[in-house]
């Protein structure tokens, strides 16, 4: 079967105001400077850059109530929920480039509208190295970057879990998570009792990168409706991907972070991505961002040999 293929638009967040390290502000021209746009057009897309948002800068502030830099947080949340959906709403494939996780925040409210105006499902497919399930009373640090999936599934602060259409705004049933391995000591409760389907690395040890994407996907198709990649770079081995603020040893090999994306591609369910929490502050010759550029191509269907062809 033929599928069109989407028009993709790219839209850059560039700020560090949920992170617990400064950089994450320059990973959208990074990864421009990695050859985004250019490596989604010889796969054949018709790409628009639309380039930046724009929002406060970074006060550098310590946590009030718990909460680092909340209201610039909310500002830039809705800026990016306001982009991501007109993206959608032109009937193009939004790709917001971070900026740090917490926008995700912005992308999910934004995705949420978007289906709620069409009375669709959407599901959330999470690749990171932690589960982002922090609320302001269990958060070691405050950072909202930590926080955007309990914000979504309604645990979090007015201004925040109110950005989608109803709160909560994702139903935590409806999140599948791979790669997790940093998961802090409350965390660990909410997440265990939240609902949401997690894969950590120790499965992905024990059954192989093959068998966790199939139950994934699977899971995400039976669902039904639009599926959300948020892919955290945190999420790969530092090995491969240094330029992060919050490495974290034992991630996915390089050809596991590939069959990763490829499966995500053969799968034909993605239709929104967030590229988030690439710090170059933190990498060497943008390097981290010429691999997520690489993985990219493999989310967009590059393949080592043609599969269609090789089946004839
Ligand atoms: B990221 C930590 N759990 O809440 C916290 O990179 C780290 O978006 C959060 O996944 C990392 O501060 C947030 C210790
Ligand atoms: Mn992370
Ligand atoms: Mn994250
Ligand atoms: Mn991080």
């Amino acid at each position: 079967s033929v599928v069109r293929k989407p028009s993709l638009a790219l839209i850059g967040a560039p700020t560090d105001i949920g992170a617990g390290h400064r950089g994450g502000s320059m990973g959208p021209e990074a990864l421009r400077v990695a050859g985004l746009k250019q490596a989604l057009e010889r796969l054949g897309y018709s790409v628009e850059d639309r380039g930046n948002l724009n929002g406060p800068v970074n006060p550098d502030q310590p946590p009030v109530d718990g909460y680092r830099h909340l209201p610039e947080v909310v500002e830039w949340c809705t800026s990016v929920r306001d982009g991501v959906r007109g993206i959608l709403e032109d009937d193009k494939f939004p790709i917001l480039l971070g900026g740090d996780h917490c926008l995700a925040i912005g992308s999910l409210a934004g995705l949420a509208q978007y289906c709620a105006a069409r009375g669709e499902a959407y599901s959330v497919l999470w690749l990171d190295a932690h589960a982002d399930y922090n609320t302001a009373e269990v958060s070691p640090s405050g950072n909202i970057h930590g926080m955007p999936l309990a914000v979504a599934t309604g645990h979090g602060p007015k201004g925040l879990v109110d950005l989608g259409p109803a709160t909560p705004f994702l139903d935590p049933e409806r999140v599948v998570q791979i790669g997790i391995r940093s998961v802090d000591a409350v965390e660990k409760r909410l997440v265990v009792s939240s609902g949401m389907e997690v894969h950590d690395m120790r499965r992905i040890d024990e059954n192989g990168m093959r068998h966790t994407m199939e139950e994934a996907l699977y899971l995400l198709k039976g669902l039904g409706g639009h599926v959300h990649v948020s892919f955290d770079v945190d999420f790969l081995d530092p090995s491969i991907a240094p330029g992060v603020g919050t490495t974290v040893p034992g991630g996915p090999t390089y050809r596991e972070a590939q069959l990763c994306m490829e499966m995500i591609h053969d799968s034909g369910l993605m239709r929104s991505l967030d590229l988030m929490e690439l710090n170059p502050a933190y990498d060497i010759r943008n390097a981290t961002a010429d691999l997520t550029v690489d993985l990219v191509e493999s989310l967009f269907g590059q393949q080592i040999l043609s599969r269609h062809d090789a089946a004839l």
